[in-house]
Parts: structure tokens; sequence; C-alpha cells
């Protein structure tokens, strides 16, 4: 499917582009401004060079200087694409299932993006997604940007790098970007924080109704998908979401009532997946006719301002001049010369 975003390692950039903007580039130098190349970066991403993408991505996961640029670039071109994402147990067939969503969107026409964030399966190369040999079909579309992000950075993870790169797949001008995690711990949750629409994937025989419940995941699903329903007991699976979603409080009128698709992402055929476009689309119309989607969009950004304000704040805080440092204030509490509420007080006083 896919065409892997270049992996663009640094020493390469440096070497093949003279106008790469590094941060290694000292700015004094001739040659255009920072905020030139940013400029040329930003329009060739706009034109549909999976290059230029791949290095307004690389960017983000640099927490480059130039991102400030980057975002200032991008702004008037956001909100465009319908993000999707796409959570569940590992293994449940999410990669598939992106894979076929992907073939579905290419099929009318989309620009696509996909960051698959913290994958546990390997993902580089050509080996991109679950179905490689699908993938391989579709490995010269330059339409179909994908990106795997570790969830955890240095910079907190999810909360701060995800949504940034979801900013550059949107204002590159896809239609339509599906953000793969996996379903462990929080980033369920966190995934829907960052989705217009929500998929959950369960699968027959995995007790996965009962864990999906237990997890929380059947709060945040849009759309249910019992995927590998080519096994034993999808029917049994779909008949326990639709139950426990009618437990709960999403029947009143007007409210989405989310559907479970069945799915069999491994087929040729891809029995179910153009029934779930269909889902998604009558989600999309369900948020924009409501005003949902602003709601959740509004949501989404103040989850983005608020991580880049702590982190300029974390910043400041390391570069806090010497009486006020963190190492200093917090020897003096070990010590009991001062207590923490105190020392904090002192760093607070120092950054304004
Ligand atoms: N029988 C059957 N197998 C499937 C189906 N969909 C996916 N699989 C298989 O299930 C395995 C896992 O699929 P992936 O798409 O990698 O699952 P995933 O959820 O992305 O896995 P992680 O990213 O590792 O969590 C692969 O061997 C797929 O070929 C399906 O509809 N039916
Ligand atoms: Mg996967």
């Amino acid at each position: 499917m896919t065409r892997p975003l270049p992996a663009d390692p640094a020493g390469a950039r440096q070497a093949e582009d003279p106008q790469q903007p590094g941060p290694a580039r000292p700015p004094e130098r001739s040659g255009p401004s920072p905020g030139a190349v940013v400029g040329a970066l930003v329009e060739q991403a706009r034109s549909g060079s999976p290059r230029a993408v791949a290095r307004l991505i690389t960017l983000v996961e640099d927490a480059s200087p130039l991102l400030r640029e980057v975002m200032a670039a991008l702004a008037p071109h956001a909100g465009r694409a319908h993000v999707l994402g796409i959570t569940g147990s590992p293994g449940v067939g999410k990669s598939t299932v992106t894979s076929a969503l992907v073939g579905a969107y290419r099929g009318r026409g989309s620009r696509v993006g996909v960051l698959a964030v913290d994958p546990s399966s390997p993902f580089s190369g050509g080996a991109l997604l679950g179905d490689r040999i699908r993938m391989q079909q579709h490995g010269l579309d330059p339409e179909v940007y994908v990106r795997s992000m570790a969830s955890r950075g240095h910079l907190g993870g999810l909360s701060w790098t995800t949504p940034q790169a979801l900013r550059v797949l949107d204002s590159a001008g896809c239609d339509v970007v599906l953000v793969e995690t996996v379903g462990v711990g929080q980033s369920e949750v966190e995934v829907a924080g960052l989705a217009d629409t929500t998929l959950v994937l369960l699968a027959p025989g995995m007790g996965d109704g009962v864990q999906a419940a237990k997890a929380g995941i059947l709060e945040v699903g849009d759309v249910f998908v019992v995927n590998k329903a080519d096994r034993e007991g999808a029917d049994v699976t779909v008949r326990e979401i639709r139950a426990m979603i009618s437990l709960g409080d999403r029947s009143e009128p007007g409210l989405w009532r989310p559907p479970v698709v069945k799915t069999t992402a491994v087929q040729a055929a891809d029995a179910g997946i153009a029934e779930l476009v269909l889902d998604i689309d009558r989600h999309l119309t369900w948020l924009t006719s409501t005003g949902a989607l602003r709601v959740r969009r509004i949501r989404r950004a103040a989850e983005e301002i608020e991580a880049i304000a702590i982190q300029t704040l974390r910043s400041r805080i390391e570069d806090l001049p010497r009486g006020a440092r963190l190492e200093a204030l917090a020897a003096e509490v070990v010590d009991g010369r001062t207590d923490p509420y105190r020392a904090a007080d002192q760093v607070t006083a120092a950054l304004t």
C-alpha cells in the first residue's frame, strides 16, 4: 500500500540537500532564511511531495526550533482531513484493516495519511502494515503517506508529537488520516482524543468484548469493528458488543449510536470494508451536522496548546539561572532547609 515516507536520517539529509533546514545549519550563513526554507518545504508538501512531508514530520520528531515557523505556515491549511483513530488489542488486525481502508479511500481518489503509533510489529522499509503483499501493490502510490512514530518520545509522547504529525498530514492535503495505536494502557483513550472518528477493533473469541468494557473503550468507540469475521464466533461478539452499547446511555435521540461492523480484512474481497467506510462517512456527517466535530476539534486543539505550553515551561525551568535551579532547590528539600511547596514557588516566581 503504501510507500513508507523516506526514513530521512539526519546525515543523509545534510549530504543530499543543501536546503535542508536542519538545526545544525547556522542561520547567519548565506542562503535562504529559515522562513523561506520552511515556506518552500510546506509548498512542496502541499503539492504532494512525500519527501517534503517526511521532512516536516522529522522536524516534529526532532522538536526542531523551526517547528514554530512550520506550524505557522501550515495553520491556514489545517482542518480538512477526516482523522480516524484505530485501536484494539495487539494482533486484532488494526494494520490489516488500515491497509484495506487505505485501498478503499484510494479507490475514491482520496489522499491518505497513515500514522502508526508505537507499532508492536516491525514497521520499516517496504514492510509496512500487516498485509505486506497488498502493501506492495500500492508501493509507488505517491498519494499515500505512511509514518510510524514512537508514542513515548522525549517530549512525552502521543500528547505531543502525534497531534503535530497529524497537523502536517492534514495540512499537506490528506483527505483522510488514519492513526493506528496499540490498545494497551491509555493509548486508546488518547487516540480517541485525537480522532474525529474512533474505530475500536475486536476479534471473535478473544474475550475482547469483556476486555473492551473493562478498559473503558466502549465509551470511546464511534464505530466498532469485529474483524476476523471469517473465524468462528464473530456473530456472538457482534451481539455482545451491541448489547453492551445498548446498555450505555447513547440511545437518546440525536446521539450517535455506534454501529458494529464485521470485516474480514485478509480476503482479497475485503468483506465488510465498504460497509465500514459507509459507517465512517455517516459518522462524519453526524459530527458535522450536530456540531460535534467542532467540539471535538476544539478539545483536541486545547490539549495541543496545553502540551506545548507545558513543554515550554519545562524547558524554561531547565534554563533557570543558578539560584533557582531545580537541582539546587531539590538539594535544599532533601536537606530539610526548605519544603517542596516553597521551592516550587521560587521556580514559578523565577519564570514570570
Ligand atoms: N483470519 C483472519 N486473519 C486476519 C484478519 N485480519 C488480520 N488478520 C491476521 O492477523 C494478524 C495480525 O494482523 P495485524 O493487522 O498485524 O494486527 P495489528 O492489530 O495491527 O497488530 P499489532 O500492530 O501488532 O497490534 C496477521 O497475521 C493478519 O494477517 C482477518 O480478517 N481474518
Ligand atoms: Mg499493527
